[in-house]
């Protein structure tokens, strides 16, 4: 069987489970803590804004990669993130240069809709997406339309992999919440081909 096969989530594998519970527990005390996060500043209107959650960028040399307006040179990986990486790179079986870790402080912070296309990802992406900590709604709609098609509730220790044209055809989001969420780390592995 492949990873992938027909379903309009055909494209998109979610995996509850995917990382043990006492494994998960470990990982996210120590990327808390160890993280550099930042906060960038992005324009809307004419105006700037903080991104309203927490980030970094982590990769091989010069896999830049450009969210929030602007391009972002990655840090180095470090022993648990280069851990993850590898576990994550024998699951789906391809190289995963870059990691964008997303931090959801509590049910204010949020991922507005978007399509992970930009240019350095190449055609049709492979993102491998690991959720620690607070279970947040991850909401899915067609390209052009506003209705929310499928809502998945990413979990501790749970793994998205999202595949071919996911991102010509849909675009994502993590709304804010005004249920009480504990704080939620996400890591997207991805595959930069830095553009000339
Ligand atoms: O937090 C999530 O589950 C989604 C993150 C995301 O869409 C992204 O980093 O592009
Ligand atoms: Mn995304």
């Amino acid at each position: 069987m492949t990873l992938f096969d027909a379903d309009p989530l055909d494209l998109l594998r979610h995996l509850p489970g995917w990382v043990d519970g006492a494994t998960a527990d470990r990982w996210l005390a120590a990327l808390l803590a160890e993280t550099p996060w930042e906060q960038p500043q992005v324009r809307l209107y004419g105006r700037l804004y903080p991104v309203p959650r927490q980030v970094a960028w982590y990769g091989d040399a010069g896999a830049r990669y450009r969210y929030s307006g602007l391009s972002h040179r990655p840090l180095p990986w470090t022993p648990l993130l280069a851990e993850i990486r590898a576990a994550v790179e024998a699951f789906v079986g391809q190289p995963l240069n870059g990691v964008l870790l997303n931090h959801y402080r509590d049910g204010r912070d949020s991922m507005g809709w978007h399509s992970d296309d930009e240019a350095e990802l190449g055609r049709n992406p492979l993102i491998a997406s690991l959720s620690l900590g607070g279970t947040r709604r991850f909401d899915l709609r067609r390209v052009g339309q506003s209705r929310i098609a499928h809502s998945l509730f990413l979990e501790h220790g749970s793994l998205l992999v999202m595949a071919g044209a996911t991102q010509h055809d849909w675009q994502h989001q993590v709304a804010k919440t005004r249920r009480p969420c504990a704080p939620r780390l996400n890591l997207t592995f991805r595959q930069v081909h830095p553009q000339p």
